[in-house]
């Protein structure tokens, strides 16, 4: 059994943020079942292509273990099928353009009419207020919480982040409210509506930024490399480069064969605690008991000086020679790790933290499995859902359709080119 299992969601999303949501549901167990326009589908299937005719990588790897449905939500046999589609479901998950759902005839007040019981899931970009009309993506979202303008190195633009954190962490953010307001309804009875803003949820994972521009009005943050590089602060919390983002200093450092390999760093962090093995480590002991360098505050002006050294013993190293001298030490180190490094980890693999997933399209693909380990729920991951694979499946096992009524359905246009006799 595993931990959603029974749960209906109504997956009306697109693109990245809501399908990273409900891919996360349907690993917990519920049953998905994504609404898809007759014949176009999520507009991802179509992005990115690299196997011509096949579903990309980009929809293949945020919709697995889903069913399908093609549905025409504009057409009135549709909004009939979609009707019955939010009486059966515990949740729909949406993440439309702005007043998008509304204009289909389903307000929160209509869909709350239809079934009390609903839990209700909407992203935007941004939360009520000025900019509550935009249309939002990935990188807008980074650029309006806070992360770019606190990304990147002191001397260049706003840096945006490769981590999809304005669409997978809007969907993470999503995915715990509806499972807390599914939670709370055990309790209630009553459904409610769960609403994410892109911005907000960005806003949230560069809380430190926040914190360091509160921090800015009582003088400057001495930990940043710009304070021992002398370099004055302004008013708004500046671009940190690679500076650690608490209070022990870190920075990334070149390793052996740096020149050829555009990986071949490691991050180090020169951790109070572990100061003294650094020393060790680097062939400095002097630096242990020596004034300037022997107490935290003191280093802070001669990061550049300390760093540099590392780095002449870092480069004579590779990364995981790095990893593996300083490890046992409780020397905070970590490798930069390339797409090709982590692709071919098999220990990846052996926890289910990467997936080879065959696809009747495209043939074996790599993804991401589920990140979160339930022990009682384990995720199995399976392919994604061809485009209205399962409507027929749905229209009459999930919804009851059947005979006459199931031919006046499937002729209507609404679904797609559905065979009766497969759902019947
Ligand atoms: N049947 C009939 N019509 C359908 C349909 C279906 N099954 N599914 C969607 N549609 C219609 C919608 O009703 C909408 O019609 P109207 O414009 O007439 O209301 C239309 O398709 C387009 O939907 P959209 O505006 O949501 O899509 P878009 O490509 O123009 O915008 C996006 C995409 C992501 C910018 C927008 O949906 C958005 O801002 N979403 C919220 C924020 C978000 O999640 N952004 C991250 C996306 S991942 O990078």
């Amino acid at each position: 059994m595993k931990a959603l299992e029974g749960i209906k969601i109504l997956d009306f999303t697109h693109v990245q943020s809501g399908p990273t949501c409900t891919q996360l549901l349907a690993w917990f167990g519920a049953d998905v079942i994504k609404v898809e326009r007759p014949g176009v589908g999520d507009a991802t299937r179509k992005q990115l292509v690299d196997v011509p005719g096949a579903d990309s990588l980009y929809f293949t790897m945020l919709n697995h273990n889903k069913r399908s449905i093609e549905l025409d939500s504009k057409n009135a046999t549709g909004k009939e099928v979609l009707t019955r589609l939010i009486e059966e479901c515990d949740v729909l998950v949406e993440n439309f353009a702005p007043g998008a759902l509304d204009r289909m005839g389903f307000s929160w007040e209509r869909i709350q009419q239809i079934n009390p019981r609903i839990i209700m899931a909407s992203i935007k970009g941004f939360g009520p207020g000025k900019y509550a009309d935009c249309k939002v993506y990935e990188n807008v979202a980074q650029c309006a919480g806070g992360s770019a303008s606190t990304t990147g190195f002191l001397d260049g633009p706003p840096l945006v982040t490769g981590a999809q954190i304005g669409d997978s962490g809007t969907g993470l953010h999503l995915c715990l409210g509806i499972v807390t307001a599914l939670f709370q309804r055990e309790k209630t009875g009553r459904g409610q509506k769960v609403s994410c803003a892109m911005q907000d949820s960005v806003l949230n994972l560069a809380r430190v930024k926040l914190r360091d521009q509160q921090r800015l009005q009582h003088g400057p943050l001495k930990e940043y490399s710009q304070y021992g590089e002398g370099i004055p602060f302004g008013d708004a919390t500046p671009r940190a480069g690679n500076d650690s983002g608490g209070g022990q200093p870190g920075r990334i450092l070149k390793c052996k064969g740096w020149e050829q390999d555009p990986n071949a760093y490691t991050y180090f962090i020169i951790q109070a605690a572990a100061w003294e093995k650094v020393c060790d480590v680097i062939d400095k002991p002097e630096w242990k008991t020596q004034a300037g360098y022997a107490k935290p505050p003191e280093r802070l002006d001669k990061l550049n000086e300390i760093f540099s050294t590392i780095e002449e013993w870092t480069k004579t190293k590779t990364k995981f020679e790095v990893m593996d001298i300083c490890n046992p030490l409780d020397i905070p180190v970590g490798p930069i790790l390339s797409m090709k490094e982590i692709a071919e980890d098999e220990g990846l693999y052996a926890t289910g933290t990467m997936v080879r997933v065959d696809h009747p399209e495209r043939g074996e693909y790599l993804s991401v499995g589920c990140p979160v380990k339930l022990s009682d729920s384990p995720a199995e991951v399976r392919r994604s859902p061809l485009l209205g694979e399962h409507t027929a499946e749905i229209l009459s096992n999930v919804l009851g359709y059947r005979g006459d009524e199931l031919n006046r359905v499937i002729g209507s246009g609404a679904v797609g080119d559905v065979k009766a006799e497969a759902a019947e």
